[in-house]
């Protein structure tokens, strides 16, 4: 088979299929049918030809001698990486043989698939794989690992994942970035405020961690984890004290405006400066800010939800936008995420009618557990778009699952990644490149097309190729297998119930290439179930929460010091780019961030190695010491990889508990200790 053979050199456009919100416009140049650089797209009406150094350099990835080339088996013991190539037909049939035995003789539901959004495409991520495990009758995967908690506590509020129009923030006098490190994972989010700034915005950031967000705004406020709600509701009893609401929109848009104002009486600001750990001068001087400032926006961020409380949290900052009646304005109100104005027919698209019957569900985050504590255990894996011994939380736990003699894993990814070295089969997956599909951002209002840029690396095969030999292989003669990539989109994107949406969307897409959702009558369309802002809101108190925004503490996990906050960092994508040499290059090495006064009690130094421990695991990095968090939390980045038997797993070390709404992740929620190996060696 030959490599790299394309269809016709030149400049093609394309779209970015990492997860992230930005989701930009690429235009890839070819030469000899392979990539020889990838730019942006000037003609993208949100990312105008500017994209991040992770994807400019993609290029070092696609055609990395790394890369899966065959399909593989495991000769050797789980977790060592020795494997020996096969064909496609051998593995289809290892595979499907496999299962149709379970199913005879544990049941379906002895299959579980794991998969996130690696590619962010539709129909390779949530398309035709969907049909299959629906059809097969797997366990069902609660895919909760990345943002549902905010998201449904954002719906409380606002009925729904609607948010404020990046392209009209252009207006927006002043932008809250709260808990999010928008220069390294939303870069035209900071491009748009700066461009603001010219026109006399102001950028306020609000985060546990000076970063490069951080050191760009013109008002930092450090904040201790997991208690910004109690900081929103301290800013909503000045608002209302300061008569700084708006009470003509509050009473035509909103229900409980009265109620939200007798409870936030209780949120003193004095009282909210010790939860939160923001003076009480701050917190008069952000109140006023907000009150006085229009249009306003808050881009609300992943990180402040990735803890127990992550839901409430965001439910009570989604109320703020409402009580000053920034909603009404152009470029005013919040944004969590966009995605429901580019809502598709996901019914079309993923059929949950092929299913037989109701299945059980497994949340992702707590994989570990359901490998090794379910009762009617899990006996097959398969594993795509995601790497779980990496990204997933309790990864010690996850990786003793996966280590199961008696678990047939099978991971479809483009690397022999750290989860793929404890695989019985690995797949060879194509790149994003490679492939047909569509896209719909999180953050604009834009969908794309993405036809394939370049042919197959080696014999890699997309998502839907692979589900539909699967399909095949088991014997499911429905059509709903062998519709072609053009098919299930056309079906993703026609009879759709979205009003934001036009007809004929998948026409138009052929010939417009960028498609925008219409946005304009927001607080016409509200999905609550008063149809208006709900800051107070009977669905929760049915669901079993305050029916007001109120601030719940953590969980008290342990009495170790430090708070641990592990996020994302700046040239990977959550685990994406860790095995790329460039990328690694570009990050240098990981390092835990302390404040000096904590440090100084321990006789820890800048470049010191410490251990850092709880009862879940451990890992070994250099402290950086300074000022950039607040004493008793320590701050790392970046999802590593240890495939150099280095201790980087940060995972390790993060609960698997879940959050209070959606079943969401707790990364940062979790407590450790810290204590000196060495002095100044890195690691
Ligand atoms: N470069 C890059 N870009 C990415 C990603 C990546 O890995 N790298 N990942 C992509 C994905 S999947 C996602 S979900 C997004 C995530 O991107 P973001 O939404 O930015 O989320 P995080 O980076 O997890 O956390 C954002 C910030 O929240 C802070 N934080 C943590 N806890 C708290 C808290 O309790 N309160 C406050 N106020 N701040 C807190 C962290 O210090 C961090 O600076 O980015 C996407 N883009
Ligand atoms: N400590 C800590 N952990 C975190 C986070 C954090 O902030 N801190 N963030 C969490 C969040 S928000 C998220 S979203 C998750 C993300 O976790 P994951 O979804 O696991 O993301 P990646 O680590 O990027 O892994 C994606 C994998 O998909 C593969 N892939 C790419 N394209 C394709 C394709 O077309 N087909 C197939 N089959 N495979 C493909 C890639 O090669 C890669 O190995 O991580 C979570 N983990
Ligand atoms: S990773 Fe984000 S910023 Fe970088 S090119 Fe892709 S969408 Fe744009
Ligand atoms: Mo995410």
């Amino acid at each position: 088979m030959q490599e790299y053979i394309n269809i016709e050199d030149g400049v093609v456009p394309s779209v970015c299929s990492l997860d992230c919100p930005d989701q930009c416009g690429l235009l890839i140049h070819k030469k000899e049918g392979k990539i020889v650089k990838i730019e942006g797209d000037p003609e993208h009406p949100v990312t105008k030809g500017n994209i991040c150094n992770k994807v400019r350099n993609m290029g070092e990835r696609i055609y990395d001698q790394k890369r899966i080339k065959t399909p593989l088996k495991r000769i050797g013991e789980k977790g060592e990486g020795k494997f020996h190539p096969i064909s496609w037909q051998e593995a289809i049939e290892t595979i499907t043989n496999h299962w149709k035995k379970l199913i005879s003789n544990e049941g379906s539901e002895s299959i579980l698939p794991y998969s996130f959004y690696g590619n962010m495409g539709n129909i390779n991520a949530e398309g035709m794989d969907r049909r299959f495990f629906h059809r097969l009758g797997s366990s069902q995967l609660d895919r909760s690992i990345c943002s549902v908690a905010g998201s449904k506590g954002y719906s409380y509020t606002m009925g729904g994942s609607y948010g404020t129009d990046p392209e009209e923030m252009t207006e927006t006098k002043l932008f809250i970035m709260w808990g999010i490190n928008a220069v390294s994972t939303n870069m035209h989010q900071m491009t748009i405020a700066q461009r603001a700034k010219k026109n006399g915005a102001k950028i306020v950031v609000i985060d546990v961690h000076k970063n490069q967000t951080g050191r760009m705004a013109d008002w930092f406020i450090p904040i201790l984890p997991g208690t910004d709600g109690a900081l929103a509701l301290g800013i909503m009893h000045v608002l209302y004290k300061e008569k700084l609401v708006n009470r003509s929109f509050l009473k035509e848009y909103t229900v409980g405006y009265e109620e939200l104002e007798e409870h936030v009486k209780n949120y003193d600001p004095q009282m909210v400066s010790d939860i939160t750990g923001v003076s009480v001068e701050d917190i008069y001087t952000l109140a006023r800010m907000y009150g006085e400032t229009s249009p306003s926006m808050i881009r609300i961020g992943n990180g402040l939800q990735h803890h127990d409380n992550g839901g409430m949290i965001v439910r009570t900052i989604a109320c703020l936008p409402a009580l000053t009646g920034q909603w009404a304005l152009k470029g005013g109100g919040a944004l969590k995420s966009n995605s429901a104005y580019l809502a598709h027919n996901t019914k079309a698209l993923q059929r949950p009618d092929l299913m037989k019957k109701q299945t059980r569900t497994i949340n992702m985050n707590q994989l570990g557990k359901a490998l090794l504590e379910t009762e009617e255990p899990i006996r097959s894996l398969f594993i795509y778009g995601s790497n779980p011994a990496v990204v997933t939380p309790d990864a010690n736990k996850v990786r003793e699952g996966l280590a199961r003699e008696d678990l047939f894993t099978v991971v479809h990814d483009l690397f022999l990644t750290e989860t793929a070295m404890f695989a019985d089969i690995v797949l060879p997956a194509t790149s994003a490149f490679e492939n047909t599909d569509f896209y719909t951002s999180y953050w604009h209002n834009y969908i794309h097309l993405q036809e394939p840029v370049i042919s197959s690396f080696g014999e890699s095969k997309s998502n839907t190729e692979v589900f539909r030999l699967l399909a095949h292989a088991m014997g499911y003669d429905e059509q709903a297998f062998k519709d072609s990539d053009e098919e299930l989109i056309q079906q993703a994107l026609s009879n759709l119930s979205n009003p934001y949406l036009p007809d004929k969307c998948h026409e138009k897409l052929k010939i417009d290439r960028y498609l925008k959702a219409s946005t304009s009558d927001l607080l016409k369309n509200l999905n609550t179930p008063s149809g208006k802002i709900e800051l107070f809101s009977k669905k929760m108190e049915l669901d079993g929460y305050p029916g007001l925004p109120t601030y719940i503490p953590l969980l008290e996990e342990t009495d170790f010091p430090f708070q641990y906050v592990p996020g994302p960092n700046h040239n990977f994508l959550n685990s994406t780019f860790s095995n790329n040499e460039k990328h690694i290059k570009l990050e240098k090495a990981p390092k835990l961030f302390m404040n000096q006064h904590d440090a100084d009690k321990r006789g820890i130094e800048d470049g010191t190695v410490v251990r850092i421990w709880n009862d879940r695991g451990e890992c070994e990095l250099s402290v950086s010491v300074g000022n950039q968090v607040l004493p008793g939390v320590v701050v790392s980045q970046g999802l590593w990889s240890d495939l150099t038997g280095k201790k980087h797993l940060v995972n390790s070390l993060t609960p698997d508990r879940v959050s209070d709404m959606g079943g969401g992740a707790t990364f940062f929620s979790g407590r450790v200790n810290v204590e000196v190996i060495n002095q100044k060696e890195m690691v």
